[in-house]
């Protein structure tokens, strides 16, 4: 009988025949017997060696513990224990992320990056239209998207929602979105906001403007693809999910369908939860390369530490990365920039994400002392002149309202 040890250090595994996962380690464990628990639990599955685990099954199944230093382990799962036609991302999810994260002796485990074969790739969707294909749409092929999130998230009729998108569009604004907690609440259903706001932006392209609004249709899975047909019978342009609390399988089910040619915005409420902890969860480029996976156009990445919202910057720069660099031919998507800015940090950010980003401001366009479409001019300005490398103050001395924004609130 061989002897069963899922430590294969120094091997080199073939990336077409395995799932490579990458995690750190917080354990009183020495680092090469955690990764080996690791690899026990998410492969053949227990902590003892039980009677029906057979040297084939062990050598045909098994993960493998390739690398283990520091507080770090690279653990190979074979292709077949993906196969299949039903399972999809929750049965990837439930091997490199499920019982894991609850083993006793591991105080935290963190999955921090994640390589999948082209054979898995190319059983999903991939995004159907990306970057590339968002920036067609708008016709706006270099700088950065400009967008706004309505606010306040919650209380505006359709009317009112459908003219605050309509006032940013006439600063010059090329996207706006629903704010997470949004979807078809009695004070503004889906019906009626995305009617009000598809005539705001058909009158915008009348009058020479090309503007999409992405409108949330969050729901239940059995309910997504209706929630998506809604929207677009009613004329949207883009649609948005979010995507840890519907669920990967959401996403690519709205990927998959045939009926839906608009972009899919990927909101991720609640992913701190599972990305902050820097010794536990499951790392945002991960949640990024599934994200991909599924069908998004554009994810929200973070503003790399100039916005409101935490960031670990290092990580949102593999966040940006996993989007964008090569994987095995599906499509690039939209890193999105969103979270407490303003245009006053637009220069910051731009240095940090380069141009192919969306930027987003909600208070930050809507909290302009002279109102909606003077916080979109200034969010225009602040990006054309980070574009063409213009001091932003000096911009700032012929361009009004970007001075009244720097003013409020540098
Ligand atoms: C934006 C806002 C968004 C965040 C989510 O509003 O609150 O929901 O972008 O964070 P404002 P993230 O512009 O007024 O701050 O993008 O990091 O997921």
């Amino acid at each position: 009988m061989m002897s069963i040890d899922y430590l294969a250090l120094d091997e080199k595994l073939d990336p077409e025949e395995y799932v490579i996962c990458e995690y750190t380690v917080k354990s009183d464990l020495d680092i090469e017997t955690a990764g080996k628990r690791i690899a026990e639990e998410e492969s053949t599955g227990t902590w003892t060696h039980p009677t029906t685990l057979s040297d084939d099954i062990f050598k045909n199944y098994g993960a493998k513990v390739t690398e283990a230093e520091g507080n770090r382990v690279r653990i190979g799962y074979p292709v077949i224990d993906f196969s299949g036609e039903i399972g999809g991302i929750p049965q990837i999810l439930s091997i490199i992320a499920g019982n894991l994260f609850g083993l006793d002796t591991l105080e935290g485990v963190r999955l921090v990056k994640l390589e999948l074969p082209k054979t898995i790739v190319d059983g999903y969707p991939g995004p159907q239209l990306g970057l590339k294909g968002l920036r067609k749409v708008l016709d706006r092929p270099e700088k950065p998207l400009v967008g706004t999130i309505v606010k306040p998230k919650i209380g505006l009729p359709p009317k009112e929602f459908a003219d605050y998108v309509y006032e940013s569009g006439k600063g010059g604004l090329t996207n706006s979105k629903d704010d997470e907690t949004l979807v078809d609440q009695d004070f503004c259903p889906l019906e009626d906001r995305v009617n009000e706001v598809s005539e705001r932006l058909d009158l915008l392209e009348e009058e020479g403007h090309i503007m999409i609004h992405a409108h949330n249709i969050s729901t239940n899975g059995h309910e997504i693809l209706e929630a998506a047909d809604l929207a677009l019978d009613n004329g949207a342009r883009q649609l948005m999910v979010d995507v840890l609390t519907v669920g990967f399988s959401g996403l690519q089910a709205l990927a998959e369908d045939e009926s839906i040619d608009v972009p899919i915005h990927v909101h991720r409420a609640m992913h701190a939860a599972i990305t902050k902890n820097p010794d536990h969860g499951i790392s945002m480029p991960v949640i990024g390369t599934l994200v991909r996976l599924a069908g998004g156009d554009a994810l929200h990445t973070g503003t790399y530490g100039v916005g409101k919202m935490h960031a670990e910057i290092t990580e949102e720069i593999e966040s940006k990365e996993v989007l964008t660099e090569k994987m095995h031919g599906l499509k690039k998507i939209m890193p999105v920039s969103s979270g407490g800015l303003h245009p006053g940090l637009v220069p910051d950010l731009i240095e940090m994400s380069g141009t192919d980003v969306q930027i987003q401001a909600g208070g930050g366009v809507s909290g302009h002392p002279d109102g909606v479409k003077a916080g979109a001019k200034a969010l225009v300005q602040a990006v054309d002149a980070a574009f063409e490398g213009i001091d932003i103050t000096e911009y700032a001395e012929d361009h009004e309202e970007l001075k009244k924004a720097l003013e409020k609130w540098m």
